[in-house]
């Protein structure tokens, strides 16, 4: 909520400036012999534009000089969402363009090396973005959840400063057309509101935090560079089969050298060129976490460019983590590396405390020890992409995603239109390019709950399926439903039926006793139309961390137990047949907007915001160490895993 006439309007502009098809690589920037990298973390300048119009900062130009110098300024942390860290509640609603800034120090040979190429890349800025580096525009984006970049060789190597002043402007505002989509709704009864009231409304149930919310950083290249690698995999046998291919940009006289080096960095191939096959006998598989021995595991691709430049020869080096595995979908399996897979897993949000959406290293390892003392195999990244740094973890720890962009909260008609569907193609173009080489990624979602009983949801979710599989063949692709299966327009064109239900929360208030029936419906239905695999994609209930009752009431802990029992005796039957996983909602509480339905937040969460366990965790850690050791193919490696860990079944 703020006050103001335009912050949608000072938006509007802006938004559709940018180019459709994408250009470039999104590698994540690692240190090499040939790259370097400048955390750009701490504490940046920042000052919102409460002005009417929210274009004060545009007006008044405060990118040209020190942001100080226009006004007064707060500290404000990055990565971390501006909303929740100050006292003022006005800030934490507050809807327009807010301004970031810091000075970055930069080492001699960064500026004086004309062969050094300087990137500033931008984990994620909520919603949309504009930089500046000394004053001068250098990048623009739209969508809170990818990362963009910008090269700013030139202007750090054009003058005698051994610094620069990063600047970003960064607009919080959704439209019918965003990822996620909203409206701003102008309250205009002036014997209810002020004038110029206006509102941001929703269709989502979380909290819309805005700001820098993962790491900023400068790093280089040589100006011949490595600027793209996609791997795919297969196997044969058991043979493992590497293909890659390498993009490079900046010189067109080049050799590449590709190794790939097992996990004791022992080279089991090699290829030469910018694409090829690799054969790795007697591989071993990236395999999910429980499933197997050894899950995840890991090779690294090694690419080594050596270029002929104007500049004299220059040499470039990459290393990228691969796993080999396969993913396949029958008409009633999900298969990883030929074996059938059942998700035991859960949905998450990118959220905590003060910090809000902002990336967090102890969180992201707390989160994954919850996950495997849970004995989770998998989550779903509802409902946007999360940080790259997540995604590495779930590679290493084996821990399987469905990866899904922000197409949440798709409602409106207007949200169907060209204007929407192109972005949401471009979206997925940038959420393909990031996430492509995760062997933990084996699925795509493309939405989570749109109306797509709408009639234009046809031909939206044709487009972006086909779309998204014409960019990336290696694995299926979804969205996720609660639209009835008789009325639901796009799932003739997904692989996998992801439905989402809340039988005896969101109606047969305390019913306990009617979900089995209505349950059992559901996946009876739904098989019956398609044929496919299904995934109970959802499933829970709003629980308050200490209240209890029994026999349950709802909100209770024991409320959300039994409800989830009541789900499980369902999915221990259909299992059997054609479901092939689970994802509770929701792993934790989150924050949501103020509502008379929701205390503090969502509290549908197994574990409270500060990750402690309610009742429910219990449960459900029982259930998933035990469909771990019935549905693993190596039975007796996973009981091996278990031991001391999971006191229940030994
Ligand atoms: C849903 C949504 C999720 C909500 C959840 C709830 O169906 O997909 O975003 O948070 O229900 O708790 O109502």
């Amino acid at each position: 909520m703020a006050r103001g006439w335009a912050a949608w309007a000072a938006l509007g502009p802006l938004l559709w400036g940018c180019a459709l098809a994408l250009q470039g690589g999104m590698l994540y920037p690692r240190e090499s012999p040939s790259r370097e990298r400048k955390a750009l973390d701490g504490l940046w300048s920042f000052r919102a534009d409460f002005s009417d119009s929210r274009r004060q900062g545009f007006e008044q130009q405060w990118y040209r000089r020190p942001l100080r110098e226009s006004g007064p300024v707060l500290d404000m942390p990055v990565p971390s969402s501006f909303n929740d860290v100050s006292q003022d509640g006005q800030l934490r609603n507050f809807i327009g363009w807010v301004w970031y800034e810091r000075e970055a120090a930069l080492p001699q040979r960064w500026t004086q090396d004309l062969g050094t190429r300087v990137v500033l890349r931008i984990g994620s800025a909520h919603y949309y973005a504009i930089v500046w580096v000394n004053g001068v525009h250098v990048a623009e984006h739209e969508g809170g959840h990818l990362p963009f970049e910008a090269d700013i060789s030139k202007l750090v190597q054009s003058g005698p400063l051994s610094s620069c002043r990063i600047t970003i402007a960064i607009n919080n505002t959704l439209t019918p057309h965003t990822l996620p989509p909203g409206t701003i709704l102008y309250k205009t009864d002036t014997s209810k509101y002020p004038k110029g009231y206006f509102v941001q409304n929703i269709n989502f149930d979380f909290f819309n935090y805005a700001g820098l919310h993962r790491p900023v950083l400068l790093y280089t290249t040589p100006t011949a560079y490595i600027d793209d690698i996609t791997v795919t995999t297969g196997v044969d046998q058991n043979t493992g089969l590497v293909n890659y291919q390498v993009f490079v940009q900046g010189s067109e006289h080049f050799e590449l050298e590709v190794r790939l080096l097992d996990a004791e960095g022992k080279v089991v191939a090699q290829g030469m060129g910018g694409r090829g096959q690799m054969q790795v006998p007697s591989a071993h598989l990236w395999w999910p976490y429980l499933m197997h021995e050894h899950p995840a595991y890991l090779y690294s691709l090694e690419v080594r460019l050596t270029a002929q430049t104007g500049a004299g020869p220059m040499s470039d080096f990459y290393t990228l983590p691969v796993g080999i595995r396969t993913v396949a979908v029958t008409e009633n399996q999900f298969l990883i590396n030929g074996k059938p897979f059942y998700f035991h897993g859960v949905n998450k949000h990118e959220d905590a405390d003060i910090r809000g959406k902002g990336f967090d290293w102890p969180l992201l390892v707390k989160d994954f020890n919850l996950l495997r003392w849970l004995g989770a195999n998998s989550f779903r990244t509802s409902h946007y992409p999360y940080a790259e740094e997540v995604m590495q973890l779930c590679d290493q720890y084996g821990i399987v995603v469905i990866d899904e962009c922000p197409g949440v909260g798709i409602v409106l008609l207007q949200s169907f239109g060209n204007t929407s569907l192109q972005h949401h193609l471009e979206v997925m173009e940038e959420l393909v390019r990031r996430d492509k080489n995760h062997p933990a990624v084996v699925m795509w979602s493309v939405a989570n709950e749109p109306t797509s009983y709408l009639k234009p949801a046809g031909y939206y979710f044709k487009t972006v399926i086909a779309h998204t599989k014409a960019l990336d063949h290696s694995r299926p692709v979804t969205f996720v439903t609660s639209s009835n299966y008789t009325a639901d327009l796009g799932a003739p064109y997904v692989d996998v039926i992801c439905v989402n239900s809340y039988y005896s929360w969101y109606h047969d208030f305390g019913h306990l006793e009617v979900i089995g029936l209505q349950l059992q419906t559901q996946f009876e239905n739904w098989y019956r139309a398609y044929q496919k695999p299904i995934i109970q994609s959802e499933y829970g209930a709003e629980t308050i961390a200490g209240f209890h009752q029994d026999p349950p009431l709802m909100f209770s802990e024991e409320y959300q137990k039994s409800l989830l029992e009541q789900y499980h005796l369902v999915l221990d039957q259909k299992r059997k047949e054609y479901v092939v996983g689970e994802l509770i909602w929701n792993f934790a509480d989150f924050m949501t907007n103020q509502s008379p339905t929701r205390a503090m937040g969502n509290k549908k969460g197994i574990f409270t915001r500060q990750r402690q366990p309610k009742g429910a965790a219990f449960l459900l850690r029982e259930r998933y160490w035990k469909l771990a050791n019935e549905t693993s193919p190596h039975h007796s490696a996973v009981k091996m895993q278990c031991l001391g860990r999971s006191p229940f079944f030994f």
